[in-house]
């Protein structure tokens, strides 16, 4: 048996843009996904787009009937930044209403709501301006940041800033995932820059606003390992480290960027456009706890032809395919629980043990419907194993002092998955997207109801 701390939070997360559905209305104004959408339908699986997410626009107070009844204490979403302020500054008084009304449900339901401020969904109106690319960007996602903290601030006592800011930069400006989908590693690295501005403007303008609770920010961990301990393979491993988990772990946390990825941007002639000032900003900001999302690691060997100055990622490190790996066949993610231990690990040995979460673990699988039983039940075992060798390992990482307060899966219901539609199903309980979006438990839903009783397993 292992035992889970008490008070321990237990929980689920998901975004706006994943689940709310009703995109293109109530006052909404498009997003990059939902213009990305119009244009270009084919590039989403079935043409599946944000309009037809999970309708929790309209369900969510059932199914915050259903968090409770599995036992969840905590449960993180985002707003969405084109409800709440459709041009950037004017206030959607229907989006305040339903927002007020969804965290007082969690709440009065004993489930503490988590609330992030960007999930990928950058404004169309502002990418229009060039999006994270233009300073703008930061001011105006102080503005909206400072907003959603004077009118929410008396129901959230844990906020955080962006959810995996990594990614819209390698998805947008240097793989081709999301939009603007280019290969730009300059800016690639203005858009990190910015990023990480708009971060630290919205945690200064918390702490001036003096509104209870705490700031943090959920990050992506994929620690590196290398193919071999050769030299060359080993810098590659400290150059993905760098970029892919200290260049924002650090400022975040420790109120610096690394000086090694300063020195590698100037010598590539990368360095971003600064302001005066930005500096002490991330000196004076750390956050008060960190989120992270452990899905997978990430293992690398030196590039075949090292590039310098680089022009893309694989330019400095690139992928291995470790043969012994274990794989998730739909994700084609690794599954490697170990994972998990070395990021408890890190956290503590270096930078000072902050509190942090589990903010997102989890296993997609595609048509789960063929697990079903006669009762209809999807026995989703794999999902259990998935969640149960994670466990253990963050168990150990506790157990050796690691701080961390809470494990919350991705996802509660199935919801939408940026290109992937409805592909891969994550939840604990499945959606009929075929019949008014009906809920039904999972096997794995029930599991983690008994295993939150428990508080182990
Ligand atoms: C995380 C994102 C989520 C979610 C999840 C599952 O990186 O924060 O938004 O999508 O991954 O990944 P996917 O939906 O691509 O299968």
């Amino acid at each position: 048996m292992i035992e889970f701390p008490k008070n321990f939070l237990w929980g689920a997360a998901a975004s706006a843009p994943q689940t709310e559905g009703h995109s293109n209305s109530n006052g909404k104004s498009p997003s990059t996904w939902d213009k990305w959408f119009e244009l270009c339908p084919n590039k989403f699986h079935q043409s599946q787009g944000p309009e037809t997410t999970s309708n929790v626009y309209e369900m969510y107070p059932q199914d915050i009937e259903r968090m409770a009844e599995l036992g969840l204490n905590s449960y993180r979403t985002s707003i969405a930044w084109t409800r709440l302020l459709p041009d950037g500054y004017t206030i959607n008084q229907e989006a305040v209403d339903f927002y007020r009304d969804y965290f007082t449900t969690l709440k009065n339901h004993g489930v503490e709501p988590i609330i992030n401020l960007f999930h990928f969904d950058m404004p169309w109106w502002l990418m229009e301006k060039g999006g994270w690319e233009t300073r703008e960007s930061v001011d105006a996602f102080s503005t909206y940041a400072d907003t959603a903290f004077h009118l929410f601030g008396d129901l959230i006592t844990k906020w955080t800033t962006f959810n995996e800011p990594i990614v819209h930069i390698e998805s947008g400006y240097l793989q081709g995932y999301h939009y603007p989908a280019i290969v730009d590693i300059q800016k690639a690295v203005q858009v990190g820059y910015h990023t990480l501005m708009a971060h630290f403007k919205a945690v200064e303008k918390f702490r001036a606003s003096g509104i209870k609770g705490e700031i943090g920010i959920i990050l992506n961990i994929s620690p590196a390992y290398a193919r071999s301990h050769s030299q060359s393979d080993l810098e590659a491993k400290n150059l993905a480290d760098l970029i892919s988990s200290k260049s924002f772990l650090d400022p975040c946390v420790l109120g610096e960027i690394p000086q090694r990825l300063i020195k590698y941007l100037q010598e590539a002639g990368l360095t971003p456009e600064t302001q005066p000032g930005d500096r002490e900003l991330i000196r004076q900001n750390p956050v008060d706890f960190l989120g992270l999302n452990y899905y997978q690691p990430l293992r690398v060997k030196a590039p075949e032809r090292p590039n310098f100055p680089p022009k893309t990622i694989s330019d400095i490190f690139e992928v291995y395919d470790w043969p012994e790996k274990r794989i998730n066949p739909y994700r084609g993610w690794e599954i490697y629980p170990e994972g998990i231990y070395d990021v408890a690990k890190m956290i503590k040995d270096d930078y000072h043990n902050i509190p942090w979460y589990v903010s997102e673990n989890g296993m997609g699988v595609a048509d789960e419907l063929r697990f079903a039983d006669v009762t209809g039940m999807i026995q989703d075992d794999y999902r259990i194993d998935f969640m149960k060798e994670h466990l253990v390992q963050l168990h150990k990482g506790i157990s050796e002092g690691s701080n961390c307060f809470g494990y919350h899966t991705w996802t509660f219901v199935d919801c939408w998955s940026w290109l992937n539609g409805y592909r891969n199903r994550y939840g604990f309980y499945h959606v009929d997207l075929a019949h008014g979006y009906k809920r039904s438990v999972k096997k794995s839903g029930l599991w983690f109801k008994e295993m939150i009783g428990n508080r182990g397993f």
